[in-house]
């Protein structure tokens, strides 16, 4: 670690409470014994996670035998069944992400904590995970099973051991930050020291076929202070590329083994692994000072902001292999942009932030948080979309070999159930990516109605962002010593900041404005972000956006759903300077969205069916006749996320461009 990192960690110290605590570096998030979201749309998430995600999938983990896995070994005498439950050898990560939420939801202040049932879950699966370890430290239910005649570490492509062991780490260091329970930490640090052992410098020269450990054994790092996590996370990643993972269904590139890391010019593979790399190769270029490593993680995501990435932020174009696609394939029928992505994606965007202070990671964590992350979730909380597609079609009939009652809509559970525990973690944590400490500056990097307390400087922000565009923030209290940054994101322009009622200037440089002059107690600070509403076009290359038109407002992504209008939405076309013209009006649009929610009305035009079939020829005539619309109507838009809430019906993000 560098100087600086020993100079801010007695700083840092204090801020620990936060998901991502570095050492390095001089931005520290402030985490939950600073912030507290207290009202508006994540708050509505966050009580929707405690109150119906979390029993959900409480039921469904103890229905799908994941907490029995772990009691087999731990508990033998109690079971009757010998046999490993269910297909993947990753089933106790579904347990430990959920255990990283749980630790965050018992820990909330009396009033909002979690109730006595999740509590019971959580000691009962402590002292499952605790009995299940074996004396050398190893632990994976899968391979300890008595019906599993496979030997441990025998299928590191497969085996999924240390993405298995990199979320124990991370529920292991939530418990510890957040309930001061350092049971699991005992267990995670036993199995990491197995893995520095067996992985680390006097070790085999491998790698996991699923990375995710690297991230996880980095903050291992910061929580701990012991360096071999970060220095084996270092390894790992540098390893990776080398063509180690042994291959059988799928390409190296899907494993991102094709080429090192450093190396590689464009985010490839598997979106999850991809992403969850270079999360970690962020914690770690970080905390070694890495340079090299940064640069390369810039050009990787400079390669998905500009060719890889939906509108909505989802990654991931293929099915086939859950994987990202090439430069420009992006299909919105056929999008994957799996739940997990949306999270990977987000946790890059964020390590990408601390690492290098850029506004532009935040607007970009900002899209998937609202978009493809929050599609994820039913409105009830309790059904999940595994894929997030940008349209569907009216007859629309999917059928995988994965789910065999195939996909109608979001579901309760999943044979392979990776997303809706990753949900549950992320929701709970999102009070950790409010606020940032770079320096003596506090960066608001996201809005929400919260209160903020850091370094004699103490904020109720009060705003229905995303739906409006005012943000108000009044100081409890400041003693002078801490500045004021608020990022201003890129679709907007013309944002003003007024103090005590007074405009100042509000220019703001690489997306951050910064309030120049000491708050005070009392002081008012009003941000508005103007929120017009947008058309976007595509660039040419996405073949299937060719001619086509999506909309957005503020940092929401639009889709119209069939159920909302009568004039069928393969037919209708919209005209750029209609859309910008176009109503944004409250409406509730589902029983639990915002009161406040923003739904966008736009005049249309609808198009004639081609009289002579499919692939009409264009003449001259036929040319004027395609292009004149049959009729007028008006087109109603709602948030992308909510779709899917009242019905299987016909969706579409991009619509015909008038
Ligand atoms: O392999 C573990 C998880 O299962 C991945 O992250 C998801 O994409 C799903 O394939
Ligand atoms: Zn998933």
């Amino acid at each position: 670690m560098t100087d600086n990192a020993v100079a801010s960690a007695a700083h840092v110290t204090r801020l620990r409470r936060a998901a991502v605590a570095p050492i390095a570096g001089r931005r520290a998030p402030l985490g939950t014994d600073a912030v507290t979201i207290t009202g508006g749309v994540l708050a509505t998430w966050q009580r929707r996670n405690r109150d119906e995600t979390v029993p959900h999938t409480l039921g469904e983990l103890l229905a799908a035998g994941n907490l029995d896995n772990l009691r087999r070994i731990a508990r033998p005498e109690t079971l009757a069944d010998t046999a490993y439950r269910g297909r993947y050898p990753f089933l106790d990560t579904d347990v430990f992400k959920t255990l990283e939420g749980l630790a965050y939801e018992l820990a909330r202040p009396e009033g909002t904590r979690a109730d006595a049932a999740t509590e019971a879950f959580y000691e009962e699966a402590v002292a499952l995970i605790e009995g299940a370890q074996r004396a050398d430290g190893y632990l994976n239910s899968y391979y300890q099973a008595p019906d599993v005649p496979k030997e441990p570490w025998e299928d590191l492509a497969w085996g999924h051991e240390l993405y298995n062991l990199g979320h124990l780490i991370q529920a292991a260091v939530a418990a510890s930050r957040q309930l001061g329970d350092d049971r699991l930490l005992a267990v995670a640090r036993r199995f990491a020291d197995l893995a520095v052992d067996r992985f680390g410098p006097t070790g085999e020269d491998v790698v996991c076929g699923h990375p995710e450990i690297e991230m996880a054994l980095v903050e291992l790092t910061r929580e701990t202070g012991d360096e071999r996590y970060l220095d084996l996370s270092r390894r790992f990643i540098d390893r990776r590329g080398r063509g180690t993972v042994e291959l059988r269904v799928f390409p190296a590139e899907y494993f991102q083994d094709s080429a090192p890391l450093r190396e590689l010019d464009a985010v490839t593979g598997h979106a999850v692994r991809m992403t969850y790399l270079t999360a970690g190769a962020a914690d770690v270029a970080l905390e070694l000072g890495d340079a090299s490593l940064a640069g390369a993680l810039h050009r990787l995501w400079g390669d998905m902001l500009d060719s890889k990435l939906y509108i909505t932020g989802g990654l991931g174009s293929r099915h086939s292999d859950e994987a990202i696609g090439d430069r420009f394939e992006l299909p919105s029928e056929r999008s994957y942009s799996e739940t997990c992505a949306a999270i990977a994606t987000m946790q890059w965007a964020w390590r990408m932030y601390l690492g290098s202070g850029e506004a532009a990671s935040l607007d970009t964590f900002e899209t998937v948080l609202y978009n493809a992350y929050a599609a994820g979730l039913s409105d009830d909380g309790r059904a999940f979309f595994y894929d997030n597609p940008l349209q569907r079609r009216p007859d629309h009939q999917q059928r995988t070999g994965a789910e065999p009652e195939g996909e109608l809509l979001r579901r309760g559970w999943f044979v392979c159930p990776c997303c809706p525990p990753n949900i549950i973690r992320w929701t709970a944590e999102l009070q950790d990516h409010l606020a940032v400490l770079d320096g003596e500056t506090l960066h608001l990097a996201q809005y929400a109605t919260s209160s903020i307390e850091v370094d004699g400087l103490g904020l109720e922000v009060t705003t229905d962002y995303p739906w409006d565009e005012r943000v108000v923030i009044d100081v409890r209290a400041a003693d002078g010593s801490t500045r004021l940054a608020l990022r201003i994101p890129a679709w907007c322009r013309g944002a003003s900041l007024a103090i005590n009622e007074e405009q100042v200037e509000a220019d703001a440089a690489a997306g951050w404005l910064h309030v120049d002059r000491a708050l005070a107690a009392g002081d008012r600070l009003e941000l508005v972000l103007p929120m017009p509403v947008r058309a976007h076009g595509a660039d040419p290359r996405v073949d299937g956006l060719r001619a086509s038109l999506a909309v957005a407002r503020g940092p929401i992504v639009y889709c119209a759903e069939q159920g909302d209008n009568d004039a069928d939405l393969d037919l209708v076309s919209l005209a750029p300077a209609d859309v910008r013209a176009a109503r944004a009006e409250i409406r509730r649009v589902t029983p639990n969205s915002e009161a406040v929610t923003r739904v966008v009305t736009v005049a249309a035009s609808v198009d004639p069916v081609p009289a002579d079939g499919l692939y009409p020829e264009l003449t001259a005539g036929d040319q004027e006749t395609d292009a004149a619309a049959s009729g007028t109507t008006t087109v109603t838009l709602v948030p992308y996320h909510l779709w899917g809430n009242r019905g299987a019906a016909a969706m579409r993000v991009w619509l015909r461009r008038a």
